[in-house]
């Protein structure tokens, strides 16, 4: 019996040793790949595939000098299936994922809106979205679309690496203000708050410098200590500590005039949410989705879902894409020309169904269809199973000959399928 056991163990440490010694190298690999996402692969896979879905984003420029613009323009899908660990997104925020102020935001626009504050977005709607930057520091940075939800945090979009040559030095941010008045944001009065900054540290110092030059701690302490705690402040010095004071109060109050003079009108920050932001008027599809049933392996990059889809159009329709966690998955036999879309997310071949042939005007047909990717992977989707809503959703993108092209959300409850280890 012991030897037995002593057998059974030794083939499970044969197995761990194998599977220590795969784990190890997976992790040095990636750990040597350039790091192409930052940060999103790391949040929940359901939360990133039932919230939003931006599509035809595109990058108007992916090299850039310091001071051009470019734009990143495209369509921003709010999901119906959006997960109730998230805030609707009633109060929510257009912004750019990059490592600090690389580029300037020159403006956002929402539905056409320009929306420099928190906006209010509907659920199951589309809106076209545009965002002007300025190049401003020099690099090669991965730059990202991004909403922000109130209380609910961050959803990351596509991100593009963007070159930037030149020279932060010469930056420029050139604003016109009411009067007419062009100044730089990049500097403007900078200078103005370092010198009044230092001015009231240097008298802070020298106030209590010219205190402590005398006795110090213990020979102010012996005179307390000894009863003659009245004999330390001398006249000359209580008329210097009223001289401090009055000089105080003039420089603050004639400061404040000088600068009340320099700028005679002056606003409150403006603050409060942009509401009422056109969706796009989308006609409805004449594709009806019925979601059955699906599958995904674990560990795994594969994940198999079954529709019953009916074309009430007039035109046969084909699946071409499904997009989901910014991700793309296209069946080539759609896309037969070259997307530009970034490599780490764009699944070229990721899209294949159990009939290939085109779903004609008036037919119901029960499709499966499969999404296989290394990306689907690599983009941490499949730690779906790890999650606490095994569901799934996104976009499925159908095209008629004629090249229309229909959107539809679907989704719903997947089951893992635990492969034997
Ligand atoms: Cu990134």
């Amino acid at each position: 019996m012991f030897s037995t056991l002593a057998g059974h163990a030794k083939r499970q440490a044969g197995r761990l040793w194998a599977l220590g010694l795969a784990v190890g190298l997976a992790a040095s690999m990636a750990g040597s790949g350039p790091a192409d996402a930052h940060g999103e692969k790391s949040q929940a896979a359901f939360l990133r595939m039932r919230t939003l879905n931006w599509y035809d984003v595109k990058w108007s420029k992916t090299s850039l000098n310091v001071n051009e613009e470019m734009e990143i323009t495209g369509k921003l899908h709010i999901m119906d299936a959006w997960p109730v660990a998230v805030a609707k997104p009633e109060v929510a925020f257009l912004n750019v994922g990059m490592p600090g102020p690389v580029l300037v935001r020159e403006g956002s626009f929402l539905g056409g809106k320009f929306v420099p504050r928190s906006t209010s977005l509907e659920l199951g709607k589309t809106y076209e979205f545009r965002v002007l930057l300025k190049a401003r520091r020099q690099g090669r940075w991965h730059v990202h679309t991004q909403l922000s939800v109130q209380t609910g945090g961050p959803i990351i979009g596509p991100g593009q690496w963007v070159e930037i040559k030149g020279d932060m030095a010469d930056f420029k941010n050139p604003v016109t203000l009411l009067n007419g008045e062009v100044i730089d944001l990049e500097q403007y009065k900078i200078g103005n708050i370092y010198f009044w900054h230092t001015v009231w540290f240097i008298a802070g110092v020298a106030w209590v410098f010219y205190w402590f030059r005398k006795r110090g701690f213990v020979g102010r302490y012996i005179s307390v200590a000894s009863g003659k705690g009245g004999e330390l402040i001398t006249p000359l010095e209580r008329q210097i500590g009223a001289g401090a004071l009055a000089a105080t109060l003039l420089v603050v109050i004639i400061s404040y005039a000088l600068t009340a003079s320099e700028f005679p009108r002056t606003i409150p920050l403006q603050a409060g949410n942009i509401r009422a932001i056109d969706a796009l008027n989308i006609p409805e599809s004449p594709i009806k989705v019925e979601y059955l049933r699906g599958t995904y392996k674990v560990p795994g990059r594969e994940l198999v879902a079954t529709y019953k889809i009916t074309n009430t159009g007039k035109e046969p329709v084909r699946v071409g894409e499904f997009a989901t966690a910014t991700l793309r998955f296209l069946n080539p036999d759609v896309y037969t020309q070259k997307v530009d879309y970034p490599e780490y997310i764009l699944a070229e071949r990721g899209l294949s169904l159990s009939d290939n042939a085109p779903i004609a005007p008036g037919e119901t047909k029960e499709l499966t269809v499969k999404v296989q990717d290394a990306r689907w992977d690599t983009e941490r989707l499949a730690d779906l199973a790890y999650d606490v809503d095994s569901s799934f959703a996104g976009l499925m993108f159908f095209f008629t000959p004629s090249g229309a092209r229909y959107e539809v959300e679907t989704g719903g409850p997947v089951i893992p399928e635990f492969l034997p280890i």
